[in-house]
């Protein structure tokens, strides 16, 4: 299963109506004129922010978004209609770029944002426009515009708030489940986690805040081993990262290392996002044991650290009292 946040979509806008050629007819006026109507404008395609979506899995199946066609001039000066719009609802954070060039044409970050992306053709115009003193019968119309086309590559960052990080297997899908409706698979090997996971975890003040469970991240990460690459890109619009670490791995003080070099190495400013650091699976642990390992994870980090159990629920209350404080709400 692969998570659909990139998407390649054809977007055309509608053509013109033709001009048309007609004349006046009508009882009593004798030589009426010249009364062919313009053609109406194509339909452009528009962009817009939706709320209800959080992936671009729509667009994995459907991949051309056609506007409507203007319609061709009517007699009588008659205008054809011109073709609807055609309303494509994105989710919040898509940025869409030019798929040729790799330009970037908008991000579609707030709800009801919008971006027209492809322009629909002018209509043509009627032989009416062409009525001149030295032509009294002109036979001359416009033929439509083609509407715009473009190939679009859309690509939509997670906008969770709060990204939950860490080796496989840490319990980052068990945190989450346990703080949210999320319910992702839980299971004893590593990457059980290929795509990432949203939950949304109730605040103080009753509103949601997004958290992110982001696949295993391993050595390398930064340079494209696992899964990690792809989703460190998840991660760069979150406000606040948890580190979690397996308190019954071998050697967690390496493991803390590993994920703080890949985080530094990835750059995009994520080692300075403000960042939690949380020692989970406490119930394996001795007091005797926990104490030494959290002395040293303290001093290895240079951070204080919050002990949880996600699948005993323990410490939870602690630590979320801790990831609204630096969220300010
Ligand atoms: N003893 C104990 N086991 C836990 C705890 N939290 C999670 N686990 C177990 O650890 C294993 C891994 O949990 P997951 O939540 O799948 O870990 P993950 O970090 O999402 O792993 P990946 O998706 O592979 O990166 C599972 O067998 C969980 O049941 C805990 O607090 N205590
Ligand atoms: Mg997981």
């Amino acid at each position: 299963m692969q998570f659909i946040d990139q998407a390649r979509i054809t977007v055309r806008a509608g053509r013109g109506g033709d001009g048309i050629v007609a004349f006046r007819r009508e009882k009593y006026v004798p030589a009426g004129g010249p009364a062919g109507g313009d053609g109406g404008n194509g339909g452009n395609v528009v962009l817009e922010a939706d709320a209800n979506l959080q992936t671009l899995l729509d667009f994995k199946y459907k991949r051309l978004f056609p506007a409507p066609d203007g319609r061709r001039g009517g007699p009588n000066r008659c205008t054809g209609a011109s073709g609807k719009d055609l309303l494509i609802k994105v989710p919040c954070g898509t940025e869409v770029r030019d798929h040729t060039t790799g330009i970037l044409l908008g991000d579609l970050t707030k709800v009801g944002e919008f971006l027209v992306v492809a322009f629909g053709g002018r209509g043509g115009l009627g032989n009416a426009h062409y009525l001149s003193n030295r032509n009294r019968a002109p036979e001359k119309f416009t033929e439509g515009r083609d509407g715009e086309e473009w190939l679009l590559q859309l690509e939509l960052k997670l906008l969770a708030e709060v990204g939950i990080i860490g080796l496989p297997n840490a319990g980052k899908s068990t945190l989450i489940a346990v703080l949210s409706a999320a319910r992702p698979k839980i299971a004893d090997y590593p990457f059980t986690t290929l795509v990432p996971n949203l939950g949304v975890v109730c605040r103080p003040s009753g509103d949601g805040t997004v958290f992110a469970d982001i696949p295993g991240l391993i050595a390398g990460a930064a340079q494209g081993s696992g899964l990690g690459h792809d989703f460190l890109r998840h991660i760069e619009r979150t406000r606040l990262l948890i580190h979690l670490l397996d308190a019954g791995a071998e050697n967690p003080v390496e493991d803390l290392l590993v994920v703080e070099k890949e985080l530094a190495a990835y750059g995009h400013g994520l080692v300075e996002r403000p960042r939690l650091l949380v020692l989970n699976k406490q119930e394996l642990l001795d007091s005797v044991r926990q104490h030494e390992l959290v002395d040293a994870l303290q001093a290895a980090s240079g951070r204080e650290l919050i002990v949880i159990s996600a699948a005993m629920a323990l410490g939870l209350d602690g630590l979320l009292a801790q990831v609204w404080k630096e969220l300010g709400v």
